[in-house]
């Protein structure tokens, strides 16, 4: 067994790798990135080596790098992870001439299966049902044409150079044909290089269903069942499972077989995965991956295999640690990937500071895979997973519980994550009911992005308390380092003379303005909400929440803060105000020498001034969308614009610098 692997990775998987490692007394190497410098998985590692900046493309796509990574710190051999360089023939004959190991299968393998054509044969020599078609790239129109007719209609034209559903093509009917051929060619030249297409019969709504396979250079070959992962959104995994429901024991079994005929077809070793396309009965070889996969662990988690330390294992030249005898379902498992990214803005990626992050550790059944902890930041440069949930239960339904419950005592500030979106799609009655095809997800999109909720009052009170206690901490540590702490101007409570005294606040959600009046009467708080005036308390509870009481509910709540955003986390749901702020306006965080600070990820609108203008405090310089609304930022003071940093239409994150206003 080695003694020491590096990871060419981020995030979950290489912290996931280094799991396993540890668990088996293998030393680890990380590569990062400048932008993952601080991340969890060289937190994690024994031994971490600086790869280059942030663009994966001059950092974890460079394999000189990893392979000079490797060496320098005598690495016997690498694990790639998924994604990257995990698939890439030529990243294992460099390392393979470096006389590095690579923890994957065979480069011939990678070879054989990176294309739709040469895979699809492989698999139809290997007697492996494949989708009705035409087993060859057409390229003479006519002939297309005749076979189009001998599968009959629907047909699907394929781009073969094609993948992830990028390059398909549905046509219904023969008239249309020519047309769409031609279309998908140039469609295919232009996205991939390559304009061979293949034509099958069109499957209308199939399930996605994937057999986990293993092989070692011993002639051992198993498979570990079966994932279901219908539940895609444009072709993106959003919830996994295994087993699938459903599924029939015999169907299992064949399917399980064709899968390991495939792999023995090229020799395969290592893990690999065989994708199906099962329409009822009747399951069709769809494409093989040869890594691990993203939802590995609802594999491992009823089988009680760790498959990292098999692929550890079989590339030291082990025999598979299990016969297919020695392999067996327990339970179900099902995983959602909780990523920041807003379900109500087209899943654009929410990226900035993740002010909290919680999970339910050590709830009974429950895996987080996550290469994040609070206080991280997610970023326009990489996939913005922030983590998997996975629940395991005795069944289905068991399983499906946990993980719903899971999911909302998941508490993300921040950034906007797809949570509710999460929790819709295995809350639906076709989910529950264990009846979802590839079609499921963009058939129900209404039902499972219900419109921007309402903001409870609970929440806005949660945020006026909040602030009311945050300005009393404020003034209570100022007034302990003050000459005179026990001055009453020292108090926040909006004292007055003679009356009840109250501060009043204003809240901004979406378009909606919120006013709170706070109240100290002489027999407690009360807080003046849009519905009304109720009586309330609240008390900081160790850790930073807060315990909160409204009339006669009481509630817990945790409230973070980012300049004037406030994020509010309430019973399982995450709800985001602005503070209004005469004195602050909306107007940028100012930095150092009249640096124009992005006070929050968002998209500048508009520029309205020029490098040399002049002008004076609070003249209008840009404006920034964020959080679904307009902020106009400011000149902090008199001056003239020396730098602009952004344009029109620029995405920047929080922080970014966006112009500088020098003093005249
Ligand atoms: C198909 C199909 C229906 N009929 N082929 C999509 C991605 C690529 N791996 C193959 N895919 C499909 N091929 C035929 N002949 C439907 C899909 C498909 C799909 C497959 C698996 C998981 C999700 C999917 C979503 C849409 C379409």
């Amino acid at each position: 067994m080695f003694k020491k692997i590096l990871i060419a990775n981020r995030g979950e998987i290489a912290c996931r790798i280094i799991k396993t490692c540890k668990r088996l007394g293998i030393r680890t190497v990380a590569v990062y990135s400048e932008a993952d410098a601080t991340a969890l998985h060289v937190r994690e590692a024994d031994e971490a080596v600086a790869i280059g900046p942030a663009a994966a493309a001059e950092s974890y796509l460079v394999m000189d790098k990893i392979i000079a990574a490797a060496k320098e710190t005598g690495a016997e051999a690498v694990h790639p992870g998924f994604g990257f360089l995990s698939e890439n023939a030529k990243f294992v004959e460099a390392l393979e001439a470096a006389g590095l190991v690579f923890i994957g299968p065979p480069v011939k393998a990678i070879g054989a299966m990176g294309d739709k054509i040469t895979s699809k044969k492989l698999a139809a020599e290997a007697k492996v049902s494949t989708v009705p078609g035409h087993p060859d790239a057409i390229d003479d129109e006519a002939e297309a044409v005749k076979v189009a007719g001998e599968i009959g209609y629907p047909v699907m034209i394929k781009a073969s150079a094609g993948g992830g559903g990028k390059g398909m093509r549905v046509v219904h009917q023969a008239a249309d044909f020519a047309e769409a051929l031609q279309a998908a060619r140039r469609e295919a030249m232009a996205s991939f290089g390559d304009e061979h297409v293949l034509l099958e019969r069109y499957l209308a709504a199939p399930r996605h269903i994937e057999l986990q396979i293993f092989r070692d250079d011993h002639g051992h070959g198993v498979h570990l069942f079966e994932r279901d992962c219908s539940s895609q959104r444009r072709h993106q995994k959003v919830v996994e499972e295994a087993p699938a429901p459903g599924l029939g024991e015999a169907l299992r079994q064949a399917m399980g077989e064709a899968a390991l005929k495939a792999a023995e077809a090229i020799d395969y070793r290592g893990a690999g995965t065989v994708e199906f396309l099962l329409d009822g009965e009747a399951f069709y070889f769809m494409e093989m991956n040869t890594r691990l996969q993203v939802e590995h662990p609802v594999t491992e988690m009823i089988t009680g295999f760790d498959l990292v330390e098999w692929q550890l294992r079989v590339a030291a030249g082990e025999p598979l640690p299990a016969s297919q005898e020695e392999i067996s379902i327990s339970g179900h498992a099902i995983e959602a990937r909780l990523y920041a990214e807003d379900p109500a803005n087209g899943f654009l990626p929410s990226t900035g500071e993740l002010l909290h992050l919680a999970f339910p550790e050590g709830a009974e059944g429950i895996r987080i895979d996550s290469g994040v902890r609070g206080g991280d930041r997610v970023t326009v440069h990489y996939d913005p997973m922030i983590a998997k949930v996975i629940a395991w239960g005795g069944d289905r339904d068991a399983a499906l519980r946990r993980l719903q419950q899971a999911l909302a005592r998941t508490e993300v500030a921040g950034v906007v994550t797809n949570v509710e979106f999460l929790r819709a799609v295995l809350g639906h009655t076709r989910f529950a009911a264990g009846v979802v095809d590839t079609s499921f997800i963009d058939a129900q999109r209404a039902a499972l992005l219900p419109p921007a909720g309402e903001l409870p009052e609970s929440a806005l009170a949660a945020a006026a308390l909040a602030e009311m206690v945050w300005r009393r901490d404020v003034a209570r540590s100022a007034a302990a380092q003050s000459d005179d702490p026990h001055s009453p101007w020292q108090l926040t409570n909006g004292w007055r003379l003679n009356s009840e005294t109250h501060s009043d606040l204003t809240f901004h959600h979406g378009e909606e303005t919120l006013d709170v009046r706070v109240v100290f009467g002489w027999e407690g708080l009360r807080l003046g909400l849009p519905g009304g005036e109720v009586s309330a308390a609240v008390e900081s509870l160790p850790g930073g929440a807060l315990a909160l009481r409204l009339g006669d509910a009481s509630f817990t709540a945790r409230v973070l803060r980012r300049g004037l955003q406030r994020w509010v986390l309430l019973e399982g749901r995450s709800y985001i105000l602005t503070l209004h702020d005469d004195m602050q306006g909306l107007g940028g965080e100012v930095g150092a020498n009249g640096r124009i600070l992005a006070p929050m990820p968002g998209k500048v609108t508009a520029v309205l001034v020029a490098p040399g203008d002049e002008v004076g405090e609070g003249t209008p310089l840009l404006r920034l969308e964020a959080m679904k609304m307009e902020h106009t930022l400011t000149a902090p003071h008199d001056g003239r614009v020396e730098a602009l940093r952004c344009a029109a239409g620029d995405l920047v994150e929080e922080g970014a610098e966006l112009a500088v206003v020098g003093t005249l």
